[in-house]
């Protein structure tokens, strides 16, 4: 009935049997007893988002057939073009958390300001995402995805705006959903990173990859190069360094330009994902709160690493909901050849700046 050899036989666990079929429900269901935290709500909570991820799933296969691409007269609190998609995304996601009880506050990247569906006290979660990242890409049959974030919603909370803008290290979940050749949801509750298939015949996510660990050096990097003429020098110097046969070497380029797809290939396979600072975005592009944050969990939790460029994503205080951020994501081995470029910058820096050439000379004399 089930034909599932071959994809059982991705299901890297020695526990379970190659033969069994195990659906999200029933993974998030058995892991919540590893967390002393959570509740039947929270798996409750988390069967809400695959359930919307399958509806925007249905909507984009059938992208060209129904009336969904294209724009919509709107831009969003970013200054973008909302894309019908976008909209469609967004109100399924809304929709199908808006009921689930423990769902306090809900903020996505098309809403100014979080929405405030229950009272501190009965809703315990907030819940963050980019409903349809790379949204640009979709009349373009280029793969999209949706990313997302949960954190406990603090007891103080006096305002809503004060409990989403909690650092990363505070979630409890995150994942994301890539909508390409096959849809693919890929999930952390802080104890491995595990990896779901869409069958669409039986409409059910299927476990297809436990405990998925990055390589520890891979050798792609994914980056718009672009704009690499307004990167700071040391992108600059990574990346000459990275396609020189004689050093880094043997790299090659792959770029989609939607950030879930790119952050999946590199999680399956190793490298570097770059969106550096440019002179157009100079706190970088990517949203800090429900791009950079849920991927540096996953990313971590692979063995892999994620950064700003000074310090680990997950350790960033936001200042506001929308905050963008550089990032420096993948293979913990490629992120720290960056990070040895940047490293020796700021030395170099230092070592050329007037007063401590001052200090050093009084120092000699
Ligand atoms: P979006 O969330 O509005 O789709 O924007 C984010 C996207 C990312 O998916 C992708 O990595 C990046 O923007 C691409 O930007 P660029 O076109 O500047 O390379
Ligand atoms: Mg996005």
């Amino acid at each position: 009935m089930f034909p599932t050899k071959a994809r059982m036989d991705m299901v890297d666990d020695n526990s379970r049997s190659a033969d069994s079929i195990v659906t999200i429900q029933q993974h998030i269901i058995e892991n919540q007893g590893r967390h002393p935290t959570a509740t039947g709500q929270f798996s409750w909570l988390l069967s809400g988002i695959t359930l919307a991820c399958k509806i925007i799933a249905s909507y984009v296969r059938r992208a060209g057939l129904i009336d969904v691409l294209g724009a919509t007269d709107e831009t969003n609190v970013q200054g973008e073009v909302v894309q019908k998609l976008d909209q469609i995304a967004n109100d399924t996601l809304m929709k199908a958390l808006g009921y689930r009880e423990d769902v306090g506050i809900i903020a996505s990247e098309e809403d100014n300001e979080p929405r405030v569906l229950q009272e501190v006290g009965r809703g315990r979660y907030v819940v963050m995402f980019d409903p349809l990242d790379g949204s640009s890409n979709i009349d373009a049959n280029v793969p999209v995805g949706t990313i997302f974030t949960i954190f406990q919603r603090p007891e103080w909370d006096r305002q809503a705006v004060y409990s989403v803008i909690q650092p990363g290290y505070q979630q409890v979940a995150a994942g994301y959903v890539v909508y390409g050749s096959s849809t693919v949801m890929v999930y952390t509750t802080g104890n491995g990173v595990h990896m779901f298939t869409l069958d669409p015949q039986f409409g059910a996510f299927l476990l297809t990859r436990q405990n998925i660990q990055i390589p520890q050096r891979g050798n792609q990097y994914s980056v718009n190069e672009a704009y690499s003429h307004s990167f700071p020098e040391p992108y600059q110097k990574y990346l000459s360094w990275a396609k020189d046969q004689d050093n880094g070497g043997r790299c090659s380029s792959r770029y989609i330009g939607s950030l879930v797809a790119d952050f999946h290939r590199i999680l399956l396979k190793g490298g570097v994902f770059l969106y550096p600072p440019t002179d157009k975005n100079p706190e970088g592009k990517l949203r800090l709160m429900y791009e950079a944050n849920p991927l540096a969990f996953i990313a971590e939790q692979a063995g892999g690493m994620a950064t700003d460029g000074r310090q680990r994503i997950l350790e960033v205080q936001p200042r506001t909901l929308h905050q963008r951020t550089p990032l420096i994501i993948g293979s913990r081995d490629n992120v720290e050849d960056v990070h040895r470029f940047i490293r020796e910058h700021e030395e170099t820096q230092r070592a050329n700046h007037p007063r401590r050439r001052a200090t050093d000379k009084l120092a000699t004399s």
